[in-house]
């Protein structure tokens, strides 16, 4: 973990891996990081991200300036769908990271990307937690599917399911697209924090795009370092949340059944297909790891 955060070094984390968010220890550059990646990003994200997240923006007021304080942003999320965000220190284990989203604690990490770290970071920052992740968490259907996740999250640790529930959060809450009367719209918070995947997600012909199917995307691996080659699309936040609420028993059977897995760029006849891409970023990028 490369986080050097002397307020975060400062604290013992409790047992469920929060810390306190100290927002008054934040420095002027750090909320001036914050600034620059929100104006960046809510202009390239109009007309790309999905009406909910601008509204969720909205409704926190995430764009007042600097970092949120969670003492004045909670309040409002706990009114508005029951959820509150929680700081930790860095990526918390599985079982502790469940049971959050369970309780409808979104664990957001406290550090700030330095400003030479803008395009890219290894470990979520505040700005993907909480710009990436909570403004789609004041949609009370999306709230609720949250909620089923964590749920399924810990079943599914104590069925040795998580790769498949791992690949269910990658490819809905990180990266997620949704169908609307106007096009193709962002949710994933991995794409809504990040420049320039905001605009491939939607314009770049090289990922495919499918419809999403829970048992293809569980079926599905996915890189974490790069651009996705693959995009599952759903319909509506209904669709999602009523997938997540039927009984994974016969679904776990047919993966213990038939283990066959989907590489990042496979496509299969029971695929509905929005888009064939030409996987030209993947060559190029593989082309340029070979030089
Ligand atoms: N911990 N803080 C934090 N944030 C995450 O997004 C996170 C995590 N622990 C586990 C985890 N994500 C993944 O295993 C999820 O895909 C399930
Ligand atoms: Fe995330």
């Amino acid at each position: 973990m490369a986080i050097s955060d002397p307020v975060i070094d400062a604290q013992t984390p409790a047992a469920d891996f929060t810390i306190r968010q100290m927002w008054d220890r934040y420095t002027d550059e750090e909320h001036k990081v914050w600034d620059t990646l929100y104006a960046r990003q809510i202009d390239i994200l109009k007309d790309r991200a999905v009406e909910e997240f601008h509204t969720g923006l909205g409704l926190l007021d995430l764009g007042s300036g600097g970092i949120p304080d969670l003492d004045v942003i909670n309040p409002k999320l706990k009114d508005l769908t029951g959820w509150e965000v929680v700081m930790v220190p860095h990526l918390v284990p599985d079982d502790v990271f469940f049971d959050h989203l369970a309780n409808r604690r979104f664990p957001s990490g406290r550090f700030i990307r330095k400003p030479d770290q803008l395009d890219y970071l290894e470990e979520p920052d505040i700005f993907h937690d909480i710009f990436g992740h909570v403004p789609m968490l004041t949609l009370p259907t999306f709230a609720d599917y949250m909620q089923a996740y964590g749920q399924g999250g810990q079943r599914a640790d104590s069925l040795g399911r998580l790769k498949e529930l791992a690949r269910l959060y990658w490819y809905t809450v990180e990266f997620g697209l949704i169908r609307k009367p106007e096009g193709l719209r962002i949710y994933g918070a991995g794409i809504v924090s990040s420049a320039g995947e905001t605009p491939f997600s939607l314009e770049s012909d090289s990922p495919n795009r499918i419809a999403f199917d829970l048992e293809r995307v569980m079926r599905t691996d996915y890189r974490i370092d790069d651009f996705q080659q693959l995009y599952f699309v759903i319909d509506s936040f209904e669709q999602l949340l009523s997938a997540t609420q039927q009984d994974f028993g016969p679904l776990y059977e047919r993966l213990a059944a038939d283990a066959t897995t989907f590489g990042l760029t496979d496509l299969t006849d029971a695929d509905t297909v929005i888009a064939h891409g030409t996987q030209e970023y993947a060559r190029m990028r593989a082309a340029d790891a070979a030089e």
